[in-house]
């Protein structure tokens, strides 16, 4: 039975008053159509109105609330007056139509908070379309041009990961390498590179040099149960040629944060540490500034190659994350959350929990007191230089934990672990950059390096030549860490 405009309009007001934000849709053709599928999604209470009454027709059977109307002349909606909705999308394909629309929309609902957003069906009629009183007006040459761009970083992304994803399909035995004396980062980095490789049924070992000592890495390493393989101490090269494919996770140039001879050849290179781009030799290098964490960027691999992702996985990333990024307040990226948002769901809670809250050991509690008490301030800088230790991680907490107090910008500490000054930095200046400064201070004596928030360096004790007497050592040590460092800040030491 055919069922009047009136009838259907009575019936269908009548039948409900909608809960919560109710929209119209005024001239619903295939845009209007997309948004309404969009807002019924969302589980909107919306009207539509449209002069077709075949398209009408076709909406109801839909499951729409739709009604034949002039859209220049609406005035009331499913028996609501237009100051009852909260917003209004006027989205036909005619600009005379919409402005029309516009203008008597905005007639109606002066002085409320409706708001009206309008489609621009062409650049001239943008600008008119604000005048008569849109709240908004989508203007196409934005709208095509913000897709464009992120369909093609979509496919960029896309064949980027399906190269890599190729190169690690085609292994025989896959070594992926971590940075010297791995932290969450690098460790979540390749256990995610071992999940890709775990999908063409690809063996991979997870390789490492140097040592575990931070309390937090201690922790994740158990707690996750993640099976590492110490580099031997000799011949490195040729024990890394029994693998045919191999990665650099969290680090990119032979013999930098890893123990590898420079001539080295990885297939891989997976980074979020700026680098000269050209001085990275690899098949596959991946480099990018703009994420926080090499663990955000493996995650994005495992959302692009759509593979399932289990707690233990999720929850090592998400760590890796929050420990690169200092739960979000250092050098945080869009990605970086984007990414943490992609976890957190999956993450087992737990272990998430413990991996953050790792029982601290006594050397640790040591050296964090020996850097308070140790510590000279220098206007907003403070300096600690903790003498002799094996706790070599300790000062990246030592250095977090300083920066919290009261008048201080910018943190080094530093300390003397077997043959090497181990150095590491903390700032919250913005005007400074505590990655170069360190390069400036330390790059002639040793390696340095880092982001603006946070660096280290590493200093062969050498340098300062054969002082046997250890005081006369650290004091040689002290004075010349500290004036460098002060020069290179530019402050002029009294
Ligand atoms: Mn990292």
């Amino acid at each position: 039975m055919a069922e009047s405009e009136t009838e259907v309009q009575q019936e269908l007001s009548l039948k409900s008053r909608p809960p919560g934000a109710r929209y119209a849709i005024l001239g619903c053709g295939s845009v209007g159509r997309e948004v309404a599928k969009k807002l019924k999604q969302r589980d909107r209470k919306l009207f539509i109105v449209d002069k077709d009454e075949s398209r009408v027709r076709e909406l109801r059977s839909d499951g729409y609330e739709a009604y034949v109307a002039d859209i220049r002349e609406v005035e009331t909606v499913g028996g609501l007056r237009i100051e009852d909705l909260e917003a209004v999308l006027i989205l036909s394909s005619d600009p005379a139509t919409n402005e029309e629309a516009v203008r008597n929309i905005s007639k109606q609902s002066e002085g409320t908070s409706l708001t009206v957003v309008v489609r621009a069906v062409d650049p001239v009629s943008e600008g008119r379309l604000d005048e008569v009183g849109a709240s908004m007006v989508i203007r196409p040459s934005s709208v095509i041009s913000d897709a464009a761009v992120r369909l093609l970083d979509r496919a960029e992304s896309a064949k980027s990961v399906r190269k890599l994803d190729e190169l690690i399909s085609g292994a025989e035995r896959f070594g992926i390498i971590l940075h010297n004396n791995p932290d969450p980062d690098t460790m979540a980095g390749g256990l995610a590179l071992k999940r890709i490789a775990e999908n063409h049924g690809v063996e991979a070992d997870l390789l490492y040099s140097g040592r575990i000592t931070h309390q937090e890495n201690r922790a994740m390493v158990n707690l996750l149960d993640i099976e590492l393989h110490r580099l031997p101490d000799e011949d490195r090269d040729g024990f890394l040629e029994t693998y045919d494919t191999t990665a650099f996770v969290e680090h990119s140039i032979p013999g930098e944060n890893n123990p590898l001879s420079e001539g080295f050849h990885p297939t891989i290179v997976l980074d979020h540490h700026e680098v000269e781009l050209d001085t990275v030799d690899a098949d596959f290098v991946e480099i990018r500034t703009d994420a926080g964490s090499v663990s955000t960027i493996l995650t994005k691999y495992i959302q692009d190659l759509d593979l399932s992702i289990d707690d233990k996985l999720a929850a090592a990333l998400l760590y890796g994350i929050r420990v690169d990024t200092n739960q979000f307040k250092r050098n945080t990226h869009t990605s970086d959350l984007t990414a943490a948002a992609f976890l957190n769901p999956w993450a087992n809670r737990e272990l998430l929990d413990r991996l953050e809250t790792p029982p601290m050991s006594p050397e640790t509690l040591d050296v964090l007191g020996k850097a308070i008490r140790k510590r000279a301030l220098v206007g907003s800088y403070l300096i600690s230089n903790v003498g002799m230790t094996q706790e070599k991680d300790a000062l990246s907490q030592a250095a977090d934990y300083l920066l919290q107090l009261e008048g201080i910008s910018t943190v080094l500490v530093y300390a003397i672990t077997e043959d090497t000054i181990q150095v590491s930095a903390r700032n919250k200046d913005f005007r400074l950059n505590i990655g170069d400064v360190l390069k400036e201070a330390f790059s002639d004596i040793g390696s340095a390096g880092g982001h603006s928030s946070m660096a280290g360096a590493q200093i062969p004790i050498e340098v300062f030549g054969d002082v046997m007497e250890t005081q006369a050592l650290l004091r040689l040590v002290e004075e010349s860490m500290t004036s460098k460092f002060l020069a290179a800040v530019g402050v002029e030491r009294s």
